[in-house]
């Protein structure tokens, strides 16, 4: 039998303080970041979906859950901080419409694990404002997070203005969109890279360290 996720009941109940002693919980037993993310957070929100496409949830126990996860997130980044000084900078956010910023935020926290300077700009970015904070903290790495498929021509709008613009700039993309076939467009783009989750993105991140 599959063993539960022990977050998703107290996320549904919307009991954020159960929810937080999980996770300081597991903090407090140096379970890593990522692991948190991909192992409770990630699955417990992942069921949520499920079971409001199911209709065994409403919409505002859904929006609960996810504000809870957010809030657990923010309780997570305080102790992120490190008095290292970063090297490289990125910049991380999710397109026009594009309203699901969780995993981008992830994304987001990862890098900083990793001693980047991260620019988190979050849901719903405008191109314009998107190409605009480029130009203005001219990052090593632009981190792009698109779930909703029908948000392809954006992406692709977006990445042909980033590819002229900034040729050299390492570009990362990756959400749920492209598991619904988004992957296809990425012929088009040889130099931007796909990664699925937070391991990918650590190893990654390992070897651009190492100059590979
Ligand atoms: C919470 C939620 C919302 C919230 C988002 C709130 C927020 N603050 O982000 C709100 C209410 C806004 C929302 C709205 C909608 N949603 Co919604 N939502 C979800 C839900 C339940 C959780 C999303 C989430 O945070 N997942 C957890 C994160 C951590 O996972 P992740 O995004 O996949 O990220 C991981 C990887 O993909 C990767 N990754 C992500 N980004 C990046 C970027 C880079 C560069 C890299 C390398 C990797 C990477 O790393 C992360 C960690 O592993 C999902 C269910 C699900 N399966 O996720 C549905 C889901 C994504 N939503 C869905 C839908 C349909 C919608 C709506 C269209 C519903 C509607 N009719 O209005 C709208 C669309 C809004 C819009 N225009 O964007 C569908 C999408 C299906 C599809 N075919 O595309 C899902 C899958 C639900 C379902 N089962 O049907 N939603």
């Amino acid at each position: 039998m599959a063993t539960e996720n022990p977050i998703l009941k107290p996320l549904l109940s919307g009991n954020h303080k159960a929810s937080s002693k999980i996770v300081t919980d597991m903090m407090s037993e140096s379970v890593p970041v990522k692991e948190i993310y991909e192992r409770v957070l990630k699955p417990a929100l992942y069921e949520v979906g499920e079971l409001w496409e199911q209709n065994k949830i409403s919409v505002a126990t859904e929006h609960l859950a996810s504000a809870i996860v957010e809030s657990l997130m923010n309780e997570i980044y305080l102790q992120l901080r490190t008095s290292k000084k970063p090297e490289k900078t990125a910049v991380v956010t999710c397109l026009e419409n594009e309203h699901h910023q969780i995993g981008a935020r992830m994304v987001s926290d990862i890098f900083e694990l990793n001693g980047w300077n991260v620019y988190f700009l979050g849901a719903n970015t405008p191109q314009n404002d998107l190409l605009n904070y480029i130009r203005m903290v001219k990052p090593q790495l632009v981190a792009i997070s698109l779930s909703i498929y029908f948000h392809l021509p954006t992406l692709e709008s977006t990445l042909n203005q980033i590819s002229s613009e900034f040729p050299k700039l390492q570009v990362l993309i990756g959400g749920q969109a492209f598991l619904r076939g988004a992957l296809k467009i990425l012929s088009n783009y040889p130099g931007i890279t796909y990664l699925p989750d937070l391991n990918a993105i650590e190893n990654f991140l390992i070897q651009y360290k190492h100059g590979l």
